[in-house]
């Protein structure tokens, strides 16, 4: 935008006289299928939080109220340490005629026996068990045969398992469930079979599991099948084949290390029946059978409904906090118009590149793209960029629902302003009763943050400095402007959209007086916790519900950037607030105190994601390691380079040859530059950590906000240490963090997994712009002989860029393009 033709020309001479430098390790694996067991589902958690609320009959037939995450304060009389879950207490509490509550404690999986009912408090760490008053009743209700019937194809040797969420069915253990006979095995028709007794108004949840010679275990697809006894009977026709992954190869192209294959079977519950309607006090419904109990990977509703939004950029004069500058802006808006629409809409976004001297591409942050990589809106990935006086319609389907944003991946063209929230309508983890929708929170910059980043990669310095900070568009300065304020009323609870836009800046924030309560990390709903500060990474949302229970009047919302923890600085940090105002107060203007807290580049602990999901995590699981770190080259003309690289090589992207038009022709010679990784097999799961590592010639370490495209990832883990391959015993496998950025540590590693279950080629990559710019990124190129969503105007958008960007546009690609 606003630097001269002679930075470019340092810039390509730079790449030139760089790629010497520029170390690739580029190693090609391929290793043979090692299946290899999956963990049983979350062992400490295995009645939470499917039974929260519902009432559950122990292995004695027994009847006790689950309550998820409750502590309970009576007298607890005996303990047990020899339990692994919350139904295996209950069975303890039976033996003790005076318990009548069984407290699971999921950290130290430990029991206690409790002999009454206390008052239950909030406690992230117990699930309960109250014994139900109709206990007599419930230990002798009925006990009827219940048969399972399956056809399941198997091969010599192998076995099959009946396992469920009831201690009968061996509490989601696979060595502890049930096993089947093959009564009327013949090869072409193997009838599996076996009969259990239960109570009568037993309700669960149960899968098969195919036991290898080698005593593999294999779970049937998702989802869990339900149950509820009501007489004696038989059950068949429900088994779900596993996708066929048997013959799975990972292959990698730039990594140093290779994963094994470890065969996709997530267990969580889908496939809800709920009947509800949302409303203030059912937030947890949505309606036509789905609810919050609905994991949004594995289904969403369909409503038929597309929300269009018409969308023209254009160089525009704005004062956002008094100051006027250029801004690159959206319908003439800043920040752009959010993007409203329900859960399982489709939206269609039609975008008229107004330009005076740039290209654009549209990204939707965090949305899946399932089976529609090519909506992806990565320039020199999934699209040529769209040319000045261009028009093209994105279109995708709303799987997820919660907060995010879509912006500009066209270089760091969004922190000039081409971003913009989305909300999509959904269940929750807890009810409120005003939404007050999206509040984004950026850093802000008075010159173009284009010519930044061209000055901050060829300065051997710090970052630039931000000037200032906008709180849904809006902030004072010494230029004038004004705090955005957002109303209260009395006595409701507010549903709050934060999200993190910057370009550079973290953030800690945090409502004067007032606690709030998290409900969701990025998309993904969490078991509701409280807190007073939360830090908020680039690229990361949380929905959060503030109670207006305090003395009716004005009080500060507060963004710091944490510049003494090292993510960030911000001329007015200490000043960078909104207003959040009571009925009758909002021209006041504050004058609450902060709360205290210490500075922190590190995410959130405690997210629990509300779907119980595990991620197999046996011996044989392989982590594969991605290395970053900065490498300054010195060039011919004595200016220098930065770049940021990925196992020595920075992405440098081709705009005009996106990574789709190599899997569109069958060309799989993808430049060293493009850093990609294939992933070609769908449906297992790949392990990686993220290492920094010290720096070409300097030693820069800082944190970095990790993005995924076209996934959710699992946080297996995070640490300041150095990587090695005995930490992966030390992760966490159960019920992990789920969302799709998080946060690098500083010098550190960052352990992710994800499935293959979305064909693509999907960017994952540092969500700080200088960094994406010089280079910090990777494309997963998954299961390309299976991509066929590229967009329809694919090739005609091709083509009216390359005659613009043949014919002597202003500027040129003069970074990694994404
Ligand atoms: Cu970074």
């Amino acid at each position: 935008m606003q630097l001269s033709l002679i930075l470019n020309i340092i810039a390509f001479a730079a790449f030139g006289a760089a790629s010497p430098a520029v170390r690739h390790r580029a190693i090609h694996h391929e290793r043979q299928a090692t299946p290899v067991a999956l963990a049983p589902r979350a062992t400490s958690t295995a009645l939470c939080p499917s039974y929260n609320g519902k009432s559950y009959v122990d292995s004695n037939s027994v009847s006790y109220a689950v309550q998820c995450h409750y502590a309970n304060n009576g007298a607890v009389i005996g303990s047990s340490s020899s339990t692994v879950n919350l139904g295996q207490c209950m069975t303890a509490c039976d033996a003790n005629s005076g318990c009548s509550v069984a407290l699971f404690h999921t950290v130290v999986n430990m029991c206690y026996l409790v002999s009454s009912g206390g008052s239950n408090s909030y406690n992230d760490t117990y699930n309960v068990g109250v014994k139900s008053t109709t206990t007599s009743s419930a230990a002798t209700s009925t006990n009827v045969a219940v048969t399972f019937d399956e056809l399941i194809t198997t091969t010599y040797g192998q076995s099959v398992m009946l396992v469920g969420s009831i201690s009968q069915l061996g509490d989601w253990a696979p060595a502890s469930g049930v096993a089947m006979s093959a009564n009327q095995y013949i090869t072409s028709n193997p009838l599996w079979s076996v009969t259990v007794s239960l109570p009568v108004g037993t309700s669960f949840q149960y899968k098969y599991v195919v036991i290898a010679t080698d005593g593999t275990v294999n779970w049937e697809q998702d989802p869990n099948h339900s149950y509820t006894v009501s007489s004696a009977t038989t059950v068949s026709n429900t088994w779900q084949q596993v996708s066929t992954a048997s013959s799975a190869t990972t292959t990698l192209s730039l990594a140093s290390t290779v994963t094994g294959t470890v065969t996709a079977t997530k267990t969580t519950s889908a496939a809800s029946t709920a009947t509800c309607t949302n409303a203030p006090s059912a937030r947890s419904c949505w309606g036509g059978g789905y609810d919050i109990n609905t994991d949004f990977d594995d289904a969403w509703p369909t409503t038929g409904k597309t929300v269009t939004y018409d969308w023209t950029i254009t160089n525009t004069s704005m004062s956002p906090d008094g100051y006027g500058r250029e801004v690159l802006a959206i319908n003439g808006q800043y920040p752009g118009p959010t993007i409203y629409a329900d859960w399982g809409d489709d939206v269609s976004v039609t975008v008229t590149n107004g330009l005076a001297n740039n290209g654009t591409t549209i990204h939707m942050h965090g949305i899946r793209q399932y089976h529609n990589n090519g909506q992806d809106g990565v320039p020199g990935v999934t699209e040529c960029p769209l040319a000045p006086g261009q028009t093209k319609t994105y279109t995708f389907k709303a799987t997820q629902h919660g907060t995010s944003w879509y912006h500009s991946h066209f270089s760091a063209q969004y922190g000039d302003g081409v971003l913009g929230p989305i909300v999509i309508n959904g269940p929750s983890t807890a009810n409120y009763d005003i939404d007050l929708g999206p509040l984004p929170i950026t850093d802000w910059y008075y010159a173009s943050v284009a010519s930044h980043a061209a000055l901050a990669s060829h300065t051997n310095g710090l970052p630039p400095e931000a000037d200032n900070a906008l709180i849904n568009g809006s902030m004072t300065s010494v230029y004038g402007g004004s705090y955005y304020v957002s109303p209260l009323t009395q006595g409701s609870r507010h549903l709050v959209r934060l999200i993190n836009t910057a370009v550079d800046n973290h953030f800690v924030v945090s409502f004067d007086s007032h606690e709030m309560e998290v409900i969701a990390s990025d998309f993904v709903p969490v078991v509701p916790y409280n807190t007073t500060t939360l830090f908020i990474g680039i690229g990361q949302r949380y929905d959060v519900i503030i109670t207006a229970n305090q003395s009716p009047g004005a009080y500060w919302f507060r963004a710091d950037v944490q510049d003494t923890a090292g993510c960030g600085t911000n001329f007015n940090n200490g000043n960078i607030k909104s207003v959040f105002a009571y009925s009758g107060h909002a021209t006041e203007t504050p004058i609450s105190t902060a709360y205290t807290y210490t500075q922190r580049c590190t995410d959130e602990t405690g997210l629990v994601p509300h779907w119980d999901s595990y991620v197999p995590s046996e011996a044989a699981v392989v982590f594969t390691e991605l290395t970053t770190d900065q490498l300054q080259a010195n060039n011919a003309d004595g200016s220098i380079s930065l770049y940021w690289q990925v196992n020595g090589t920075a992405m440098d992207v081709d705009w005009a040859v996106p990574t789709l038009e190599y899997v569109k022709t069958g060309n799989t010679s993808y430049p060293a530059s493009a850093n990609v990784i294939e992933l070609p097999t769908e449906g297992v799961w790949s392990y990686w950590v993220i290492q920094g590592i010290p720096g070409n010639p300097y030693d820069v370490e800082v944190p970095h906000p990790i993005h995924l495209h076209g996934h959710d990832f699992y946080v297996l883990g995070a640490s300041t240490g150095t990587w090695s391959s005995a930490d992966a015993s030390t992760l966490n496998y159960d019920n992990p963090t789920r969302r799709d950025v998080a946060m690098l540590p500083s010098g550190g590693y960052l352990a992710l997994a994800f499935e293959t279950n979305n064909p693509g080629a999907w960017l994952m990559h540092c969500h700080i712009a200088w960094h994406a710019g010089d280079g910090l990124a990777v494309q997963f190129l998954e299961s390309p002989s299976t991509i066929s969503s590229y967009a329809s105007d694919f090739d005609s958008q091709c083509s009216a860029w390359d005659s613009y960007y043949n014919n002597k546009p202003q500027y040129l690609q003069d970074d990694s393009g994404i």
